[in-house]
């Protein structure tokens, strides 16, 4: 295959689909650069001192590992400068980031979670970088304001990751397809590997943390029961797969086909939605899914089509192939109806 780059691939799908002027071309690139920068430190963070916590605690209420500080202090000195956005968001910060005033304002709007997964950092297990990229919607004389960053995920112009796994990828969509790059790092250059990334409409994997079953309501159980359940013409019972890294987890499937479930469970009233953030993690994951043929639901409605009420929501989260999406559905609605 000839070696193509983001950018060069960008450009060429342009071609098919008048895009936005060169800004958005701009932004991709500061973020590949984020990402090569924070993908060197990953690569070697046994050999340094940022393995560990930071001892202080984010707006999540996790504590903070020092490689996704790292990250996070990364992506954001990078893009502020950038002048292509008018605002981030982070899910290592509790308020939106706004632009220094030394700084070029543009129209786009960045929502990161700069490295997710990270409790398994010391691990060695693969992390990620989880982006999700909107228009202001307000005029630009305007300063930017909260209204202007909670728009649910069918508004998104791009969502993608950068897994650091056993190779560095990047996986994207700008509403025109998924397609996977891969870190050559003797050229220091993420090349197209993975082009129009279709995920298999049926899988064999389903993903959940099956030790807090105990906190699930009664259509979660049976779901998860239905995959475990043995029936050879659905290809049944599933392999389970969990990682716990919601970018290789979800990776996988994209790949392989198979679901990944994160449901709401009782166990922490404070989380009755479940772990996963809508803006940050589960509305990208959802615009790549769809993008692929595969579904994204919170149970009930599309993922893409819920209005965020704040910025570090909470939702729960079934995503992956289609046919698989469509089982979770049909518990929730049948489950409606009794
Ligand atoms: P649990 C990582 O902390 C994360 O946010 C996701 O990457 C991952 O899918 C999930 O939490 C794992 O959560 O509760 O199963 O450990």
């Amino acid at each position: 295959m000839r070696q193509v780059t983001v950018v060069e691939h960008l450009l060429l799908r342009q071609k098919e689909r008048p895009m936005a002027s060169g800004r958005f071309t701009r932004l991709l690139t500061e973020l590949i650069l984020s990402a090569k920068i924070i993908d060197r430190e990953v690569s070697k963070a046994g050999l340094l001192d940022v393995l560990g916590a930071t001892g202080e605690v984010n707006i999540q209420g996790e504590v903070v590992q020092k490689l996704d500080d790292f990250a996070n202090q990364v992506i954001i000195r990078r893009m502020e400068r950038a002048g292509v956005l008018c605002a981030m968001v982070s899910e290592e910060n509790a308020d939106f980031i706004e632009i220094p005033r030394q700084f070029p304002v543009g129209d786009y709007i960045l929502i990161f979670d700069p490295l997710d997964g990270s409790a398994n950092i010391d691990a060695n297990v693969s992390i990620g970088t989880i982006f999700s990229i909107y228009r202001r919607t307000s005029f630009e004389q305007q300063a930017v304001s909260v209204g202007d960053l909670l728009q649910k995920g069918s508004m998104q112009v791009a969502a993608g990751y950068i897994i650091y796994g056993s190779s560095t990828m990047m996986v994207y969509t700008a509403g025109n397809g998924v397609h996977g790059f891969t870190l050559d790092p003797s050229v220091g250059e993420f090349l197209l590997s993975h082009p129009d990334i279709k995920i298999p409409e049926r899988g064999r994997i389903y993903s959940v943390n099956e030790g807090y079953s105990s906190y699930w309501d009664e259509p979660t159980r049976n779901i998860v029961n239905y995959f475990k359940a043995s029936d050879n013409a659905t290809g049944r019972p599933y392999s389970t797969r969990y990682i716990g890294s919601l970018v290789s987890d979800f990776h996988r499937n994209l790949i392989y086909g198979g679901i990944f479930m994160y449901p709401a469970d009782s166990r922490d009233a404070r989380k009755p939605s479940g772990k996963l953030r809508l803006m940050c993690e589960a509305a990208p994951m959802a615009m790549i899914a769809e993008q692929a043929g595969g579904l994204a639901t919170d149970g009930t409605q599309r993922i893409m089509d819920i209005e965020p009420q704040e910025l570090h929501q909470r939702v729960p989260l079934f995503i992956g192939s289609k046919n698989d999406v469509e089982v979770v559905l049909k518990f929730y609605a049948d489950a409606a109806k009794s």
